[in-house]
């Protein structure tokens, strides 16, 4: 047994009578969101799977432990402590762990211990990829080498266009990561239901989500499957004002020249504030409509 691995009562009582379980990222926590909304919306996505009939599990790195379940109170220290907590990818945890240091979770370190754990189902807002002139920079997010590696299903709203959408979708594709559209052939770009490029599958129901992951295993594959799911129409944004705050924040970091782990975090903090309160209203329904999906397929899962 992994020592650092701390498994909440709760999840672990779901986990040991074979039930549902969705895990939840906590960079969406610490650096996704503004403190209090942060905490709310984490606690209301909880809620979502809860009511749905699944158990939730918050992924994070709190005082050296690998958490899979957080408490409430855990929550809002990561909340309030907000950027101060280090964003950690597979690399961090390592020299985190050994200091006994926290750390939010990233797509990939939570795929990690969700893993570790035992949890199939995770649920997001949007992943990491190919940034855009990663010809020459070769900015790349680990979330990519997550799924063709550890075997979790990621279900998100597709990824925002601070990246190259086409190109991260190349690198699924040579990586063998099955990419599916919920009730779509086209990829979501988070904020807009489409983005031009198509996905390998489409896929509209929890059913046959679970069926095509239980394959997966069945047939000892390793990696993960990433689903895109739209963000409801009502609260979906027009491309054209979304995709024009991109450019600027895209041109703001070229300008203050901010690199490496600090790229994507700046980009999303800058869309947020050009957009105002618009996009966050977006991001906080697009996470609850991603948490009720994972949550019926795990349920599907849990009957297999
Ligand atoms: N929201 C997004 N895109 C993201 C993230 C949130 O629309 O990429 C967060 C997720 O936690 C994701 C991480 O795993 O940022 C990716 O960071 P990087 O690009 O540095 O790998
Ligand atoms: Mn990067």
């Amino acid at each position: 047994m992994n020592p650092f691995l701390e498994i909440s009562e709760d999840v672990k009582a779901a986990l040991s009578k074979g039930g549902p379980v969705v895990a939840l990222e906590s960079t969406i926590i610490s650096h996704g969101m503004p403190y209090p909304q942060n905490v709310q919306t984490a606690l209301r996505v909880e809620n979502a799977i809860r009511e749905e009939g699944a158990t939730p599990a918050t992924i994070a790195v709190i005082k050296g432990k690998l958490k899979a379940g957080c408490a409430p109170e855990e929550i809002e220290y990561l909340g309030k402590k907000g950027q101060g907590v280090i964003k950690a990818s597979r690399r961090d945890l390592p020299v985190l762990v050994a200091r006994g240091e926290d750390g939010a979770t990233t797509v990939t370190t939570t795929m990690m211990i969700a893993a570790m754990a035992g949890i199939q189902v995770f649920a997001t807002g949007g992943v990491g990829g190919v940034h855009r002139g990663a010809e020459t920079t070769m900015d790349i997010s680990a979330d990519l080498e997550e799924l063709a590696q550890t075997p979790v299903m990621v279900i998100c709203a597709g990824a925002k266009s601070i990246l190259d959408l086409g190109l991260t979708l190349e690198y699924l594709e040579t990586k063998g990561v099955p990419v599916i559209g919920y009730g779509t052939d086209e990829l979501p770009a988070f904020y807009t239901r489409k983005s031009g490029f198509k996905v390998d599958y489409r896929i509209d129901t929890p059913e046959e989500l679970a069926a095509a992951f239980s394959a997966q295993r069945q047939m000892g594959l390793k990696g993960g499957m990433l689903v895109t799911n739209p963000i409801p129409e009502q609260y979906s944004l027009d491309p054209d004002y979304i995709n024009a705050a991109i450019d600027k924040a895209i041109e703001k970091s070229h300008t203050l020249g901010i690199k490496g782990k600090a790229t994507t975090p700046f980009l999303l903090a800058e869309i947020k504030d050009i957009t105002d309160g618009e996009s966050l209203a977006s991001n906080i329904q697009l996470v609850l409509s991603n948490a009720r999906l994972a949550a019926r397929t795990a349920i599907c899962l849990s009957k297999q």
